[in-house]
């Protein structure tokens, strides 16, 4: 049998070639044996084709942050991504959804980093503004399943991501208001407390998790602190928005055919 490393430029190029065609795979994970450490070396094989195309790394995204999340898809392990610029989405712009697989959307909150964070920056020295977010996620993987090494191969289902205006740092972030809106509907209500217990959590996590695999976190980047709530599949003509209490909204409205790939 080929060794796991061996195999990691075949598994990346796969993934990478689903979401440049918007065309969904069966899992990978089982049957190359790979684990999480083999996952994210996967990982960063994928986006390093992304860069090589001419994107550029703004950031990072936490992902199963939340008990809604980790019970939506059946993973119950904190993870993280990699956000290329190409992913970024304008506050009020739109997506054209039929260059995705079955795209889902989910309200989160950002983090600006003031600093890259050495060991002894805590939450507070190393972000200088947070955000009301809106991910846009689509597993390459059919059926939106996936185990824990196939979802973190996969850069975590990373597909688009919007951020609103950024704020100070308000005192008290780990108990505010989370609402996912569909044509000015609610259909997700939420509180930044789901995220880890307080937000803040999620770049702690984001610095250890990332640098185990060697990746150090920059100034300027964009960090992710993961959904409040479980996301909800994006059909055309939708206007959607987060709004979180004391931070504001980000929204998106999407155009394209119906997918159901
Ligand atoms: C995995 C990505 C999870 C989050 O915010 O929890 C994530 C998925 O749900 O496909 O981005
Ligand atoms: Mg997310």
């Amino acid at each position: 049998m080929t060794a796991v490393s061996e195999r990691i430029p075949e598994l990346a190029a796969r993934l990478d070639e689903a979401a440049v065609a918007a065309s969904a795979i069966a899992q990978i994970a089982e049957r190359a044996g790979l684990d999480a450490d083999g996952a994210y070396r996967v990982q960063a094989d994928l986006v390093r084709r992304r860069l090589a195309r001419g994107e550029r790394l703004v950031g990072l995204k936490m992902g199963l942050t939340s008990r809604a999340k980790m019970a939506q898809v059946g993973v119950d392990e904190v993870i993280w991504g990699r956000l290329t610029d190409a992913m970024r989405i304008a506050d009020g712009g739109t997506v054209a959804i039929d260059s995705y697989i079955h795209p889902r959307v989910e309200p989160e909150v950002a983090f600006l980093l003031d600093r890259s964070p050495g060991p002894d920056d805590d939450f507070a020295s190393a972000v200088r503004a947070v955000a009301p977010a809106l991910e846009v996620i689509d597993s390459r993987y059919a059926n939106f399943r996936f185990s824990l090494p196939d979802v973190i191969a996969d850069n975590t289902s990373a597909a688009g991501f919007v951020i609103g205006a950024w704020q100070s740092v308000p005192a008290g972030l780990d108990n505010l208001g989370v609402l996912l809106e569909v044509d000015g509907r609610v259909v997700q209500t939420g509180s930044t407390a789901a995220i880890l217990g307080d937000p803040r959590r999620a770049f702690t996590e984001a610095v250890r998790l990332a640098g185990r695999s060697g990746v150090r976190l920059e100034e300027g980047w964009v960090l992710l602190a993961g959904a409040a709530t479980a996301a909800v599949p994006l059909r055309p003509g939708m206007h959607v928005r987060a709004v979180v209490e004391q931070l504001g909204t980000a929204s998106l409205t999407t155009t394209g055919k119906e997918v159901d790939r």
